[in-house]
């Protein structure tokens, strides 16, 4: 019987290693960033999409390495902290010995030893912090893309404050800038505000991949509308519940996102960096937003991965503007330790 199952085992090994011909890419499901990077990837390469957030970016990557037919993976928009990045190399590893081509395009702050190591085992990576991740798959892939590809790019930058950068200043440029903006933001609303509907999400990957403009895809200025009334009263709920220590203010958001709020939780504090969180029920943690003023001097992103990894959590982003999971019992502590290393 065990000679029976292991020529069957066999076979089945044989007819699967020959049989790769998927593409796949993970990209982030947050933002404009991630969902343009997903629709330029799919109009480049056609594929499946696969739309995740930080807390489950490495359980995807579990799952995609399992996949047999997978041939091509692009993984976009998505940051690595020192808690992922080791795992993040093994996966990939696995997957280059299994002849998987792997692209990593991303902008976040990464730890110069993880490209080492990305580029030892051949994964091709593209990785500017001076440009968002759509910005660069469009600069990639080009050739690859319609003309109609650049407003995207162009939304992706806007929304991910890049537009100022030397690639996304230059493709602002082809567009009125009042109707980049508005795509741009109704974008925004409809990709935050749809987070817990990922059949939505994907569909507005293919829209976008089919070179739609956000305003031809049905209903999405009136759900931008819908969007902005829930802001108008975010804030005056962050303006009753926002709490200041020396260096940050800060607040617990109980009915949206944290990312949503984290903004209002700036701006109105006063102070030079805002950090909102949310209880993520299922999980036990604390999704955090933390956001910098302009004239912030340190480099968020850097500090709370550190800090968020210390914690027993995880996180990291841009110097203004990042994220972080955190234990849930832990929040008191990180808000305070990110107050004392501000000084
Ligand atoms: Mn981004």
């Amino acid at each position: 019987m065990t000679s029976k199952t292991a020529k069957a085992k066999t076979a089945k090994a044989k007819t699967t290693k020959t049989s790769r011909t998927r593409t796949i890419c993970i990209s982030h499901k947050e933002d404009c960033d991630g969902i343009s990077s997903a629709a330029l990837v799919r109009q480049a390469f056609g594929g499946d999409s696969i739309l995740v957030d930080y807390p489950g970016q490495m359980d995807a990557l579990r799952q995609i390495i399992r996949d047999e037919k997978l041939k091509s993976l692009y993984i976009c928009d998505l940051g690595l902290s020192k808690k992922t990045q080791d795992e993040f190399v093994e996966l990939l590893t696995t997957l280059r010995k299994n002849k998987v081509s792997v692209t990593y395009i991303d902008h976040h702050d990464i730890d110069p030893t993880v490209i080492k190591s990305l580029e030892k085992i051949k994964v091709k990576v593209i990785h500017d912090i001076n440009e968002c991740a759509s910005v660069q798959v469009y600069s990639a892939f080009k050739s690859k893309l319609s003309d109609h590809a650049s407003f995207i790019a162009t939304c992706a930058a806007i929304t991910d404050y890049m537009e100022d950068r030397p690639i996304g200043a230059k493709l602002l440029q082809i567009y009125d800038r009042q109707f980049a903006l508005i795509s741009a933001t109704t974008l925004t609303y409809n990709i935050v505000g749809h987070q817990k509907d990922p059949d939505y999400l994907l569909y507005l990957v293919e829209e976008l991949a089919d070179s739609k403009f956000p305003h031809e895809i049905p209903n999405t200025f009136e759900f931008a509308q819908i969007q902005v009334e829930k802001l108008s009263q975010m804030i005056a709920k962050v303006k009753a519940g926002l709490k200041t220590m020396k260096n940050l203010g800060y607040m617990e958001i109980l009915d949206a996102g944290a990312g949503g709020a984290v903004n209002f939780v700036l701006g109105l504090s006063g102070k030079e960096v805002g950090v909102a969180y949310k209880e993520r029920i299922d999980h036990g943690i604390y999704a955090v937003s933390v956001r910098g003023s302009k004239s912030l001097k340190t480099h968020l992103g850097k500090i709370v991965n550190i800090l968020a990894t210390d914690l027993g959590g995880s996180g990291g982003g841009h110097d203004k503007a990042c994220g972080a999971v955190i234990p849930k019992d832990k929040i008191n502590t990180f808000v305070k330790e990110l107050n004392k290393k501000l000084n």
